[in-house]
């Protein structure tokens, strides 16, 4: 079964809070499992943890239906187990083998389900914006009432294609979701350091409702999000959501060997007493908690373990996949 909180637009009173922490603890757990096996090279390169950021994925994606459509980040893993995707098969991805989600051809930072609305994690930063704009402007050519969000740092908002897309979606009125996950850096620069001005001052320049929320507080994002879906779902346009948030690992895998130091263990150590689990926990009974616990285990163990027997895809099989209908050949060029 998949760990997804979608929901069909039910509202956030209805939401019941152990799907909501069903959802967080997979992700929680599922990306510290990821860093094991970064870190004893059972996935290649670097990846880069989703862990304290929880709410904000699995609060907004609570409000959306399986046919409306996620844009997501190079911090993609939460995303796209919110919005419903195999944690086996997304495992067997991150792995590398052939059962992955994208036949190991996408990998961490371009994981994505086209039939489940996710159009897929993305390396470069505030790149999904367009993408989500592109969806939202076809959802509405097709006659659907289908809503797109896009999700991005607090990076991306000194970005020229996220203002462009802004200013756009404004203009047309697009059923855009713009969530910024303002984790307060980017890599190692404080955002209070890179950008001027009040992020949701300046999303409500482009003529949309702009809130910010506790990031932090899965069911305040799940009913901000909820208001900003049925807006756009009702055709009054786009809406931008600030989610204040804190990554508790560094900005990858790697970053513990880089020496970096640009924030105190007393800075981290208080965004950890308001960890997303936590806070949703604290409204929960002990024996809930513990039963979903258990059960997250339990699956993930199974989608490790099903990674793990999927067999590599064959060298000669790289080219496959990866283009639409195959490689089309240039002129001169071989292929
Ligand atoms: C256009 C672009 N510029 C620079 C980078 C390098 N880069 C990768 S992640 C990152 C920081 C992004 O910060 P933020 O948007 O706040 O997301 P977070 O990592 O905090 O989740 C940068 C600068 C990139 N991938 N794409
Ligand atoms: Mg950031």
């Amino acid at each position: 079964m998949s760990a997804a909180t979608t929901n069909g637009g039910a509202s956030p009173a209805t939401l019941a809070r152990a799907d909501l922490y069903r959802t967080m603890r997979t992700i929680r757990r599922f990306e510290e499992q990821i860093v094991i096996l970064v870190n004893s090279n059972e996935i290649a390169g670097v990846t880069h943890e989703y862990i304290g950021q929880e709410a904000v994925a699995t609060g907004v994606c609570a409000a959306l239906r399986d046919d409306d459509v996620i844009t997501s980040t190079h911090r993609g893993h939460g995303h796209v187990i919110a919005k419903g995707a195999d944690v086996a098969r997304m495992m067997a991805e991150l792995l590398g083998r052939t059962t992955g989600l994208n036949r190991a051809r996408g990998g961490s930072m371009h994981i994505a389900d086209v039939s489940l609305g996710i159009y897929g994690a993305n390396g470069i930063v505030a790149a999904g914006a367009p993408i989500a704009a592109g969806a939202a402007w076809a959802g509405v050519q097709a006659g659907s009432d289908r809503v797109a969000v896009c999700f991005f740092g607090d990076g991306a908002v000194n970005q020229g294609v996220l203002h462009e897309t802004m200013n756009m979606a404004g203009i047309w009125r697009l059923p855009v979701l713009f969530v910024c996950e303002n984790n307060g850096y980017a890599v190692s620069f404080a955002q209070e350091d890179a950008t001027a001005g009040s992020l949701v001052e300046r999303a409500a320049a482009y003529g949309m409702p702009s809130v910010a929320v506790d990031g932090m507080d899965v069911e305040a994002v799940a009913t901000a999000a909820a208001e900003a879906v049925s807006h756009a779902r009702a055709g009054g346009g786009p809406s931008f959501l600030e989610c204040r948030t804190y990554r508790f690992v560094g900005h990858h895998t790697a970053e513990a060997t880089m020496g970096l130091g640009y924030r105190s263990d007393e800075e981290i150590a208080g965004w950890r007493e308001r960890d997303p689990l936590l806070v949703l926990g604290a409204r929960m009974e002990a024996g809930e908690i513990e039963a979903i616990d258990a059960s997250v285990e339990s699956s993930l163990e199974s989608a490790l373990a099903f990674a793990r027997e999927s067999p590599r895809p064959e060298v000669s099989t790289a080219r496959d996949h990866v283009y639409a209908s195959g490689p089309v050949p240039r002129e001169g060029v071989a292929v």
